[in-house]
């Protein structure tokens, strides 16, 4: 698990190379929207329970056949399985934003994911839908500019957005 500042390091370090102006630049803007990250990581956390559960109503209402008799999310079991897995994934993006970087997203959440699912016969595609909707769920909650000092979030919620992508297409 790594974080923005150790990542860096690690790649400098395997070349045997000082941090580039670059790679300090843009650790520097790391730090001075760290508000930002630190809010939306609050935001999300705070909400977590609320974003599932909009997220799988969603889910559930565009493909009803998960929910119906046969399908893998029917019986109470199952569906509760889902929304602990899009909880699951909710949980591993936050902190990959709180670190600015996938590495605990991957290595704990994502690694082997796709090959549990088809175990299981959990469909991916459908996980991957799912983990869409938890995306802009997400994003409407983090990006909502009531209630907050108003500023130039787009950055981060991109971040956040690309946290998302990386899950859906890690089990997709
Ligand atoms: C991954 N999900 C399930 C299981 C595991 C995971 C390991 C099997 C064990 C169990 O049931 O608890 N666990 C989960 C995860 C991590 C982890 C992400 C990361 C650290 O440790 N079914 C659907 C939807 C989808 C879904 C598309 C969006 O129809 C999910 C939700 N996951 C789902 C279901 C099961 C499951 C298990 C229904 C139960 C499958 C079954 O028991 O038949």
């Amino acid at each position: 698990v790594l974080d923005a500042f150790a990542k860096v390091v690690a790649q400098a370090d395997t070349r045997g190379e000082y941090l580039s102006d670059n790679q300090v630049d843009a650790l520097i803007a790391f730090v001075k929207d760290g508000n930002k990250r630190v809010d939306v990581v609050n935001r999300l956390s705070s909400n977590a329970s609320a974003i599932v559960t909009d997220a799988a109503r969603r889910l559930f209402a565009e493909q009803p056949q998960l929910v119906a008799p046969g399908g893998n999310a029917y019986t109470n079991r199952r569906a509760a399985a889902c929304l602990r897995d899009l909880e699951i994934i909710l949980r591993y993006v936050t902190y990959a934003t709180f670190t600015g970087d996938p590495s605990v997203l991957d290595d704990r959440a994502l690694n082997g994911l796709r090959e549990t699912y088809v175990a299981l016969g959990v469909p991916g595609a459908s996980v991957a839908r799912g983990i869409n909707k938890l995306k802009e769920a997400s994003i409407a909650i983090a990006g909502d500019p009531n209630g907050i000092t108003r500023g130039d979030c787009s950055s981060i919620l991109a971040e956040v957005a690309s946290y998302f992508d990386r899950a859906a297409a890690a089990v997709s």
